[in-house]
């Protein structure tokens, strides 16, 4: 019968929480380590085993972090405003605070029965007013500082959560959320200037910790791209324009130009017997998005304007079309097209009927369009240039002529922040007739949500429907003002959370930076991939925008990440409700205990790949923990038998204490990388090893009972209550102080010497096979080597009637006998 049971998890909890036991020690900052985990929705279904797999492993590495000496500091909350919770409200017939609240309820319990030791204390939810007052404060500062504007664009639009998405939230085409297909919309919206920003957000990437994965997705989102202007006059018109190219290269190759069809150039270049033409093909490229318009693979479409543009190196005249495949929100809205050498291009002159002119010279490519990179040919002056070379004369002999200079472009957009939904923070902007948008004064925050509106989305803001939130008067000259009906997409809370978790109950300021620049970065952050393009790329730009406002001291929030993998339902999809192959903890803790489903979790599956659920080994860990009950109950009767009890350190017990320092070192070197399925393993060998000591007819008492105290410590993060339990039990306290906790104990240390064994056994080989095994002394020379490897008896044997040539020793592992 096995002791661990929930009852211990309980009585364990009680007291960790009673003595505040994992409360930060501000005192001690030199050893501070901010440990921090994705914080959570809180929608309608409760928390599956795939949270655990978030939580629970990263609360072992941090349990492992603070007997090492470190000051954790962990803290927990919930991104609570948002659609998820929006739409499970909408299902429901449920307010969305209130059902918010509940679920908040629900997973705080289930988090507690983890037995985690989060800084509850500390906790945010992001929908409070105490919590949102200040992400007002940002978005003002933001707003101040001229980071947070309001323009007019086509904006990405999702017919089915009806409102505006991010371009990071349209997924191959697709609503992130809900997978719809993102359409286009002209709206007036709310952006952050992220852009500002692109080129540190790129070059940071190398001063932090992240999955080299995740640092190139970033890298490619925010696609710096180097090239040059070149400025196109129009022919018979006084106007002229600009293209971005990296390949100024092919400039003599230059046929035709193509704008986007939404450049606001187009109508004044449009001559009359093309209007009608135009106008159709821009009402048809309106429904069509971005990353539909950049598909490779999609027929290029267009249409010739009627007007000519002069290439500014050779001045010749070309034909100025419009087409889809050029983007109105990149580099300038137009390109030159060299169809001899840019495949769209090539494709687009095909279709059209549009000269090709080869200009680059390469060997590698026989067919249209061709080669990339070569020599000038056709151009002149620069024939016989490479292409590097040719780019920069070329420009050099535009800037001249002031019609083209050296640009860096970035595929990064400023970040559009409004969402016409009911359930996130209001915008603290008002509009006044006579003074025009009106930041709410800092002192009038938090623009409170009101709790009795029509939240039901159906393409206009809800808020907008509530007279009593929308009539306000202005701040500035008090006449009748509204207010901003849009609210804030979530990304903009959780972009400052981290913070905030520091100094959580601030309510003078949204933190105090004193604190902050000592809490923060973040030591070590862990959640899903998923989040790469988004929240950590948000996060980024808003510490740093923090920072250049004199805030925070630091350049990045978030020094070491890692992703933890995923815990499938046993079908190998996704854990969702709706597709019911959600796995639940409850029932499997309430059967087990927390331990053994948290060790189930970090033995079954590597951390950083997860995999499908099964709970095929979960009775093989229930197991393991029975066998150290077993065998620790069992050491200490023997201790306090006080028989056959001996002081000396013999064969036996060195063999013990090397298993105890070899699972020291590995256990402390694989949990430190968070590879905890191996660190598990080397625990279950230090295990049998007890096992098999204390089968010994005498034993060194004082040397099981240190070792078994070892084995507890180094449990401890992967089995804490279980490990709290048995500490105690081996090392009564008085409970004065925190003393009695094994998590207030140091985590044992590698003693080298006990690694080296005194015997190892070598392979001995006649003419290169192996022929027998054997104990060696470690401390012996290659004469004694030889000596046992040539008596051992079968080799004795197998040697007969035959001559040694050569007898060659590879120390520690073989010796080979040449014999003929
Ligand atoms: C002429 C040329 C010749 C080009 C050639 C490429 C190859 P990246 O590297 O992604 O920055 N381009 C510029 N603005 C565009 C827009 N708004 N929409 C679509 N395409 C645009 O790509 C830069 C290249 O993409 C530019 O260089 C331009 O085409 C095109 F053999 O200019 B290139
Ligand atoms: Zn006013």
């Amino acid at each position: 019968m096995t002791n661990y049971s929930t009852a211990i998890d309980k009585k364990w909890q009680k007291k960790w929480e009673e003595s505040e036991l994992y409360k930060f020690n501000p005192d001690k900052m030199d050893k501070k380590l901010y440990v921090l985990e994705m914080f959570s929705y809180p929608s309608g279904s409760q928390l599956h085993a795939g949270h655990w797999f978030n939580y629970g492993p990263v609360d072992s590495w941090a349990r492992f972090k603070r007997m090492q000496g470190y000051n954790v500091f962990q803290p927990m909350g919930f991104d609570a405003f948002g659609l998820p919770a929006e739409n499970y409200a909408i299902k429901t017939g449920i307010h969305p605070w209130d059902s918010t609240k509940k679920n908040i309820a629900t997973m705080e319990e289930q988090l507690k029965a983890m037995g985690a030791m989060f800084n509850w204390e500390n906790e945010i939810v992001t929908c409070d007013p105490e919590y949102y007052k200040w992400t007002q404060w940002v978005f003002l500062k933001l707003y101040e500082k001229g980071l947070a504007y309001r323009k007019k664009a086509p904006v990405n639009w999702c017919p089915s959560c009806n409102t505006v998405l991010a371009n990071e939230q349209v997924v191959e085409g697709g609503c992130e959320r809900c997978g719809t297909e993102v359409t286009k919309k002209d709206l007036t919206q709310w952006f952050l200037k992220i852009t500002d920003y692109a080129d540190e957000l790129l070059t940071g990437l190398d001063s932090i910790d992240w999955p080299e994965k995740t640092k190139s997705m970033q890298k490619h989102w925010i696609g710096k791209s180097t090239g040059a202007e070149v400025t196109f006059k129009v022919k018979d018109k006084d106007i002229s324009f600009d293209v971005f190219t990296t390949r100024a290269d092919t400039l003599f190759g230059v046929t035709y130009v193509v704008l986007a069809p939404e450049n606001p150039l187009v109508d004044e270049l449009t001559t009359s017997s093309q209007k009608e033409e135009v106008e159709r093909y821009k009402d048809a490229t309106k429904k069509q998005s971005d990353i539909e318009r950049q598909s490779i693979t999609r027929e290029k479409t267009g249409v010739f304007t009627g007007s000519y543009a002069i290439n500014p190196i050779n001045g010749l005249e070309v034909p100025i079309w419009i087409g889809d495949y050029v983007l109105s929100t990149y580099g300038t809205g137009a390109v030159m097209a060299v169809p001899a050498h840019d495949e769209r291009d090539f494709a687009f002159a095909k279709k059209y009927n549009l000269p090709i002119v080869k200009v680059i010279d390469g060997k590698d490519k026989t067919e249209l369009p061709f080669t990339e990179y070569g020599t000038l040919v056709n151009s002149e002056e620069f024939d016989g240039m490479s292409s590097e070379e040719g780019k920069i004369k070329i420009v050099e002999k535009l800037a001249e002529n002031k019609l083209g200079s050296e640009k860096v472009n970035y595929r990064l957009r400023d970040w559009l922040v409004s969402r016409q939904r009911y359930w996130g923070a209001p915008i603290p902007i008002v509009y006044c007739d006579k003074c025009g948008a009106v930041p709410v004064p800092y002192e009038n925050l938090p623009v409170t949500l009101p709790y009795d509106v029509e939240f039901a989305p159906d393409g206009k803001s809800p808020l907008a429907k509530s007279e009593e939130f929308i009539n306000t008067t202005c701040p500035h000259c008090g006449g009748k003002a509204t207010r901003e009906a849009d609210t804030l997409d979530t990304f903009v809370c959780s972009s400052w959370y981290y913070l905030r978790y520091a100094d959580s109950k601030n309510d003078k300021e949204a933190f105090n930076p004193e604190i902050i620049n000592k809490m923060l970065p973040v030591d070590k952050y862990v959640g899903g991939p998923e989040h790469a393009c988004m929240h950590l790329l948000y996060a980024r730009f808003l510490t740093k925008a923090l920072r250049d406002m004199g805030y925070l001291n630091f350049d990045e929030p978030f020094l070491s990440l890692t992703h933890q993998g995923l815990i499938l339902g046993p079908d190998g999809f996704k854990m969702s409700k709706s597709k019911g192959n959600t796995i639940s903890p409850d029932d499997y803790i309430s059967q087990y205990g927390s331990d053994v489903f948290r060790m189930y979790l970090m033995f079954g599956f590597s951390y950083v790949e997860g995999g499908a659920w099964s709970d095929d080994g979960i009775k093989s860990v229930a197991r393991f923990l029975e066998r150290i009950e077993r065998i620790i109950e069992n050491s200490y009767s023997l201790i306090k038998e006080n028989k056959n009890i001996k002081n000396t350190m013999d064969k036996a017990e060195k063999e013990l204490n090397y298993w105890r320092h070899n699972s020291i070192k590995a256990v402390t070197s694989d949990t430190e990388i968070l590879q905890f399925n191996t660190a598990i393993a080397r625990l279950m060998e230090f295990n049998n090893a007890l096992s098999k000591y204390i089968q010994e007819e005498t034993i060194n008492a004082k040397f099981l009972e240190e070792t078994i105290n070892d084995f507890i410590k180094i449990l401890a993060p992967f089995a804490p209550h279980f490990a709290e339990e048995y500490y105690n039990k081996f090392n009564p306290s008085d409970f004065k102080d925190n003393s009695y906790s094994v998590f207030n104990q140091k985590w044992p240390e590698v003693d080298e010497k006990a690694l080296i064994k005194d015997e190892v056994e070598i392979a001995i080989q006649i003419n290169g096979k192996i022929k027998a095994k054997t104990n060696i002394p470690t401390d012996i020379d290659e004469n004694a080597i030889k000596e046992i490897a040539l008596n051992e008896a079968s080799i004795k044997e197998a040697l007969e009637g035959k001559n040694v040539v050569k007898v060659i020793v590879i120390k520690g592992r073989l010796v080979n006998i040449v014999a003929k």
